[in-house]
């Protein structure tokens, strides 16, 4: 597992360069997901079990972004997903020009799925297309089903809503019914699936959806 320090990308549009590495992981079959929450809502957590639950379907390897640290990516390497951990600098996204220097450095032109765990806020990154197939975004029940409300870009750029840590539904009161409705004003063709990484319940739908979304690559 490598780290490696990226700088905030200074050449061309963002969107151009993002439009060009999507082009470039569609020519080489490899479907290209960013994931986007809050802190701590479960990305590495959700990412760990995908890897497990898509053994023999799929292949994938993962870029790590964080301020800091390299926790996040030796947890992917332990069960042995090949991952590079980028730090970004202290900034709060990924951008198109940073997400290349980074799956350069991963070399995984033989995967079937690169995800980003992107840098954990609700916020900024929402405004950087990174060059992503994909755009999910997950929440989780402790958050508030009220989150559309108050970070509506992030659900209106995402094409998929997880809803994660339904097991422990019981201890909030949040509203997937609710919730889902109010992301769906928002962003009407909106995937929504709820999840627990923890138990597995809700995967297979999720897992289902992404392997489609690779086969259409083909
Ligand atoms: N009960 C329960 N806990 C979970 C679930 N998924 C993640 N967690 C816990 O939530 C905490 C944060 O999970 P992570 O997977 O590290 O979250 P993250 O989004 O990757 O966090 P950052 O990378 O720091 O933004 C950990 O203590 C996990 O064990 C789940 O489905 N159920
Ligand atoms: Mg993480």
């Amino acid at each position: 597992m490598r780290t490696i320090e990226l700088k905030k990308s200074i050449t061309g549009s963002n969107e151009e360069a993002a439009e060009a590495l999507r082009e470039e992981m569609s020519q080489k079959s490899i479907l290209f997901v960013n994931l986007m929450s809050a802190a701590g809502a479960g990305k590495t957590t959700l990412l760990l079990r995908l890897a497990e639950d898509l053994k023999g379907k799929a292949d994938i390897s993962v870029i790590e972004a964080d301020i800091a640290s390299d926790i996040d990516a030796l947890r992917m390497e332990e069960i042995g997903v090949k991952s590079i951990q980028a730090h970004t600098d202290g900034m709060c996204h990924m951008d198109a020009g940073m997400t290349r220097r980074a799956l350069a450095e991963l070399k995984g032109d033989d995967k079937d799925m690169i995800f980003l765990e992107n840098v954990g806020n609700l916020i900024c990154p929402a405004e950087f297309d990174t060059g992503a197939h994909l755009n999910i975004m997950l929440l989780d029940v402790s958050e508030g089903d009220d989150k559309p409300l108050k970070y509506p870009l992030m659900f209106a750029e995402s094409d998929a809503l997880v809803i994660t840590k339904t097991d422990a539904l019981s201890y909030f009161s949040f509203d997937v019914k609710e919730c889902s409705e109010r992301a769906a004003v928002l962003n009407p063709g909106i995937n929504i699936f709820a999840v627990s990484a923890k138990t597995g319940e809700g995967m297979g739908k999720l897992e289902d959806y992404l392997l489609k979304k690779r086969r259409s690559l083909l």
